[in-house]
C-alpha cells in the first residue's frame, strides 16, 4: 500500500485525457487500492487517477459515514442524464476551495469494477454529483472550470502565490 502525491491545481498534469483500461489485472487493483488509501488519508469522498497522474480511467469513491463502502469505476460511461441540481463541490486537487457547480440531478453510469466485472448504477443526489465530478477528471476537467474566469483566475492566482511561497 502507498499513499500517493496528489496533483495540485493548476498543474497542466490535471488536463491530460485519460485512456480506457485494457486489462483489469492484479497491477490495475494494486493502483485501485492505492488510490483508496490516498483518498482514506486525504480525506476525500472521491478521487480519479489523473489526480495521482496516472492517466487512466479509474475512479474511487466512498460517501459512507464508516468509509467502508469503497466504489470502483473502470473505464465509466455516462449512459443519460436527467434534471439539474447545484451542489457545494470541493476537490482534493484544489484544497480549500469550495464553490456551487450545476450538474445532471441523475446519471445512469456503466463501468467495470475491481474484478472487471460490468456493471451499471443509477445514482442521484451526491453519488451523482460525484460521479460526474470524477469523470470529468479523466476528461481533463477540473470543477473550477465550470465557476466565472474571475473567480477561475483568482483561484489560479492564490494557488501560484502559494507554489512560489513553498518553493
Ligand atoms: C469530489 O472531493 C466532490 O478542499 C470529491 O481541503 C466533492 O473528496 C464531489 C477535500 C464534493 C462532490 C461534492 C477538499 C479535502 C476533499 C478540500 C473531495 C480539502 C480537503 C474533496
Ligand atoms: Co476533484
Amino acid at each position: 500500500m502507498a499513499i500517493l502525491d496528489i496533483l495540485i491545481y493548476p498543474d497542466p498534469r490535471l488536463h491530460k485525457v485519460a485512456a480506457p483500461v485494457k486489462e483489469v489485472n492484479d497491477e490495475i487493483r494494486q493502483l485501485v487500492r492505492d488510490m483508496a488509501e490516498t483518498m482514506y488519508d486525504a480525506p476525500g469522498i472521491g478521487l480519479a487517477a489523473t489526480q495521482v497522474d496516472v492517466h487512466k480511467q479509474i475512479i474511487v469513491m466512498d460517501l459512507s459515514e464508516d468509509k467502508n463502502e469503497l466504489r470502483v469505476f473502470i473505464n465509466p460511461k455516462i449512459l443519460s442524464k436527467c434534471g439539474t441540481q447545484q451542489y457545494e463541490e470541493g476537490c482534493l486537487s484544489v484544497p480549500g476551495v469550495y464553490d456551487t457547480v450545476t450538474r445532471a440531478a441523475t446519471v445512469t453510469v456503466e463501468a467495470l469494477d475491481e474484478h472487471g466485472t460490468p456493471f451499471t448504477l443509477e445514482a442521484e443526489g451526491l453519488l451523482a454529483v460525484c460521479i460526474q465530478h470524477e469523470i470529468d477528471h479523466l476528461l481533463g476537467k477540473v470543477f473550477v472550470e465550470y465557476l466565472s474566469s474571475l473567480k477561475q483566475n483568482r483561484i489560479k492566482n492564490k494557488f501560484k502565490k502559494r507554489q512560489r511561497e513553498r518553493a
